[in-house]
């Protein structure tokens, strides 16, 4: 494989000095980028997408081509792993993802399907080494799953939810049939990382885009517990490199603290948590990215900067910091002032790191 040529993003996940705050943002390949309606129109639907290892590898570096971003992510979704299990992901025109069949029984919990990564999800890997090829060592490449607890959301509600009716009353009601259902997630989950990680992703990310919804306790005991697990169970340096892992719960401000005991390497921030009092509750255990409301790519570019310079004063001074979005970006956004977000990070932040 080609040598890296920017390791900035890979060092500030480290904790290493760097000379600028790297830079990428979540959902950057998709809708709000008009060469991806494009190619997705080409391919006829978003699983074909994902499917065709030479689409997933052009969407993929569609915005590196417009952005200079410091990391590139896999072009894929976090629901390959239940439709690997069986439950037969389909798109409905304008709606979210669906489900054939719902999961609300030990008894369908153990009729899942337990996913190979080289066999069912061989494909993702195919992605993967496509993908690393054309990048040329360009950026590193981010690969990436769903929680467990997110994954079973969809899993339970047999598709996205608002009040995880479903979810929640198997939790509250029936714990057993819930770790069962984690259980089986954190071994797919984990040799799902893995697999990608042989086939050359340089970093992970587990996106924990629902944990928030959950109680205090039952986020350590329902999603932690398990995203712990699967940090445990990674391989953590492949071709003589360091792999870090990012966790990422949406709406985790206040157990940044448990999340930094998990061992991964870097958490991923929300913007309704202030990345002063992070960095002062986790020191140096660990690396922070985020935290941009990704809302306010609607504003003017005047505006952008302003809360760019901001938010880069709130983290202050030294190693550490991976810009990002709070989540992912609205398909509504223009990308001119996605490109005027990232020239902001880049010329803003030099003199954080002097
Ligand atoms: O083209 C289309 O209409 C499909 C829209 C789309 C896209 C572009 C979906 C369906 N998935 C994706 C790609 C995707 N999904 C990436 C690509 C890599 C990137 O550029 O970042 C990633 C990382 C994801 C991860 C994902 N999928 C998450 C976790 C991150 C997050 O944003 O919280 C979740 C929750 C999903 C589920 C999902 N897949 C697609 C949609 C519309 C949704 C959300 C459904 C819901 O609201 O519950």
């Amino acid at each position: 494989m080609a040598e890296l040529k920017n390791d900035r993003f890979l060092r500030a996940l480290m904790r290493q000095p760097v000379d600028r705050t790297p830079v990428w943002m979540m959902r950057q390949a998709g809708r709000y980028l008009p060469e991806y309606r494009e190619t997705r129109a080409q391919a006829g639907d978003f699983l074909s997408l994902c499917k065709n290892a030479d689409f997933a590898c052009e969407v993929t570096l569609q915005p590196l081509e417009r952005y200079p971003l410091d990391a590139a992510i896999l072009f894929s979704d976090i629901l390959t792993i239940p439709d690997a299990m069986g439950l037969g992901l389909y798109f409905e025109t304008g709606e979210g993802p669906r489900f054939e069949k719902t999961v609300r029984t030990m008894a369908d919990v153990e009729a899942l399907h337990q996913p190979s990564a080289d066999g069912d999800l061989g494909y993702v890997m195919n992605a993967v080494g496509t993908i690393r090829r054309a990048l040329n060592g360009r950026v590193p490449l981010i690969g990436f799953s769903g929680s467990p607890w997110t994954l079973a959301t969809y899993m339970i509600e047999g598709g996205g939810s608002k009040d995880f009716r479903f979810a929640k009353a198997m939790l509250y009601d029936q714990p057993e049939v819930m770790h069962a259902l984690l259980d089986r997630l954190a071994r797919a989950v984990t040799e799902y990382l893995n697999a990608q990680i042989e086939a050359g992703a340089q970093a992970v990310q587990i996106f924990d885009t629902w944990g928030g919804a959950l109680s205090h306790p039952a986020y350590r005991e329902f999603s932690l517990a398990y995203m712990s697990r699967i940090v445990k169970g990674l391989k953590r340096s492949h071709d003589g490199r360091t792999v870090p892992v990012i966790l990422f719960t949406k709406g985790g401000g206040q157990w940044l603290d448990a999340m930094a005991d998990s061992g991964a390497d870097a958490l991923g921030l929300d913007w309704t948590t202030s990345l002063t009092d992070a960095r002062q509750h986790v020191g140096d255990r660990v690396a922070l990215q985020g935290n941009m409301d990704p809302s306010v790519l609607y504003a003017s570019p005047d505006r952008i900067r302003e809360e760019v310079e901001r938010i880069l004063a709130e983290y202050g001074k030294g190693a550490g910091h991976i810009f990002n979005l709070g989540h992912g970006i609205h398909q509504f956004v223009d990308p001119d002032r996605a490109g005027a977000f990232v020239e902001a990070v880049v010329e803003l932040s030099p003199k954080y790191h002097r």
